[in-house]
């Protein structure tokens, strides 16, 4: 007997194939009348492939009495309510490492972007400006100035390696003291003032929601540029607007936002900010590195192994 899944969202299109093949599966996302959809399959559905930003907490858990697991495409779990899953004795999964050299280009990408003004250069090209208007006015090199990274896990630590290619030097801050060749700072408002460019790698959730605010915008200054790849929540998104606006820092790079796939229009028509569609893992290779991984955890415990990758 297959067991029986839900997926909370429209996923990566073959691991949910996969998926598809070896589980009954039963698909949240399409379901019109939600709370009849789960009532109907309440007592057989045993684990969640979580897909995107439906908010995976106590409420659905108790809704769905009888899952062991849930199984999450993507490294953050900010969506997960980890202390509901805890009291309930779920077992929560992800897929850490396999992304990590992926979403540290898109890193550094943001940061060159962000200071070169490259996307913006093209616009001005393609516009036919070139000719009319002569060269693009100058930009800000990498090469010389400080990266400070919020959050120096693995993602971070591959940041680093990259951005010291280019020249740049390396501070951080986290909760805890690394033992790490780079300069620690024991706060993001102090980070952010030895800092040229605060790049923003901590995960999302309660904890870190609104922690880069005016305090630390202001810390960074007219000069500095802020870059995130995590999660939008963990910037004042009206704020950053705002000082962005009001050229109170130089730029931003953002590959996050906090009510995606929608972004503020406000974004789109300032030229101090570079802005992706959330593309940090979005290559085959690692979407499919991250799917194999979630189908993993799936087999694992459902053929009673431990999974591989266990938040809690
Ligand atoms: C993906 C991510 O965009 O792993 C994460 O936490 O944010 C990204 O890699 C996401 O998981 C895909 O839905």
């Amino acid at each position: 007997m297959k067991p029986d899944i839900i997926f909370t969202g429209k996923g990566h299109a073959a691991t949910q194939a996969t998926l598809e093949a070896e589980f009954t599966v039963h698909k949240l996302f399409e379901a019109a009348d939600k709370a009849a959809f789960l009532k109907e399959r309440s007592q057989k559905v045993r684990g969640i492939a979580s897909f995107g930003h439906l908010p995976v907490d106590g409420k659905l858990m108790d809704q769905l009495p009888k899952v062991e697991v849930i199984c999450n495409f993507g490294v953050g779990v900010d969506q997960i309510n980890l202390d509901d899953a805890k009291a309930r004795k779920i077992i929560v999964t992800n897929t850490p490492d396999v992304l990590n050299e992926c979403v540290a280009d898109t890193a550094l990408a943001l940061v060159m972007n962000t200071l070169r003004k490259l996307p913006q250069c093209e616009a001005y090209l393609r516009a036919g400006k070139w000719a009319s208007g002569g060269p693009y006015p100058l930009a800000t090199s990498l090469g010389g100035k400080t990266l400070g990274i919020l959050g120096l896990g693995r993602i971070g630590e591959a940041i680093a390696k990259r951005a010291m290619a280019c020249g740049m030097k390396i501070r951080y801050h986290n909760r805890n003291k690394k033992d790490v060749p780079y300069p620690y700072d024991p706060d993001v408002v102090t980070l952010a003032k030895n800092s040229n460019v605060l790049m923003v790698v901590t995960p999302g959730g309660a904890e870190t929601r609104g922690l880069v605010g005016a305090k630390v915008l202001d810390a960074l200054g007219p000069k500095g540029y802020v870059c995130n790849i995590a999660r939008g929540s963990v910037i004042d998104e009206p704020v950053l607007l705002r000082y962005l606006q009001e050229n109170r820092i130089a730029g931003a790079g953002l590959d996050v936002f906090v009510d995606e796939p929608r972004v503020p229009p406000e974004f789109f028509t300032l030229e101090n900010c570079v802005l992706f569609p959330h593309v940090g893992s979005a290559t085959v290779e690692t979407r499919k590195a991250m799917g194999d991984l979630q189908i993993a955890n799936l087999r694992a415990h459902f053929s009673g192994k431990p999974v591989l990758t266990r938040v809690v």
